[in-house]
């Protein structure tokens, strides 16, 4: 995969040199490449900004600035991504739809946002496609922290980048909907805490159904948004237990009534 950074601070985007991106690259799994948007510009103070049409505070980005790096860095077969508050919800769908792709451009911007018809112009280019993300409600200074968010999401996925992709299978907001469950290592005792006997008992079906029902009651805590938008289809009678002990039984169709060995509310929830 190509990435192309663009930002008029490239010092923001070191810390893609490192860890696990930063082998990536030197692997050879991962070309990307960082730009200083001022080696667009034709002025002597190498300008990137003006002040808005229609008044109000702050700068905008001018388009044509924009338009020359983009022009020199899109190709036939890329997808435009613009950081920006104001964008869609950036999340692992996102990261996973991206890391399928070829070649990804990033426009940082800063200031009050990049002049709106950069976006516009580019989303009628054959062959590009252009998106604008957030990261969450909240609100950066510029796109930098966001390139860096979706290149460490999207690098990750990438085959070959994470040594073990097992470890990719369980983990928070994968393919089960839920939050990890809570993770313990060496010593077995420490300020007094101790790992969860069921964790030492070598028992792996009591081991994985914990596991299960520790993302369960962690996301009803936590996230109940993402249990709503889970397929009620997706929790068995024991799922279901286990969210009614946490109070938050599951709405959604009923399931089946199924033989369930272990009874209605029974087994080992609260282990
Ligand atoms: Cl992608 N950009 C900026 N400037 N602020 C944000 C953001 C992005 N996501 C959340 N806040």
């Amino acid at each position: 995969m190509r990435v192309d950074v663009v930002s008029i601070f490239p010092d923001y985007l070191a810390p893609l040199d490192l860890s696990l991106v930063g082998k990536a690259r030197t692997a050879g799994l991962l070309d990307l490449r960082v730009h200083d948007l001022r080696d667009w510009t034709t002025d002597r103070h190498r300008t990137v900004d003006d002040t808005p049409f229609g008044g109000g505070a702050g700068m905008v980005m001018r388009p044509d600035v924009w338009g020359r790096a983009l022009d020199d860095l899109l190709d036939d077969d890329s997808h435009l991504l613009l950081p920006t508050p104001s964008g869609d919800r950036f999340t692992q769908r996102t990261a996973e739809r991206l890391a399928t792709e070829t070649h990804l451009v990033v426009a940082c911007g800063r200031y009050e946002g990049i002049d709106a018809r950069v976006a516009a112009h580019y989303a009628t280019r054959p062959g590009v496609t252009v998106s604008e993300f957030s990261l969450g409600d909240y609100v950066l200074n510029g796109g930098e922290v966001a390139a860096l968010v979706l290149v460490e999401a999207v690098a990750r996925l990438l085959p070959g980048v994470v040594g073990n992709p097992e470890s990719l299978v369980e983990e928070s907001h994968g393919a089960a909907g839920l939050l990890e469950y809570p993770v313990y290592t060496k010593p077995p005792t420490w300020a007094d805490l101790a790992v969860p006997d069921v964790l030492l008992s070598g028992h792996h079906g009591r081991i994985a159904r914990w596991r299960r029902d520790q993302a369960l009651v962690r996301t009803a805590q936590r996230r109940p948004d993402l249990l709503d938008a889970l397929d009620p289809s997706a929790l068995d009678a024991h799922d279901r237990a286990t969210l009614a002990d946490a109070g938050r039984p599951p709405h959604g169709a009923e399931p089946q009534a199924t033989e369930d060995p272990s009874g209605p509310g029974g087994g080992s929830r609260e282990a």
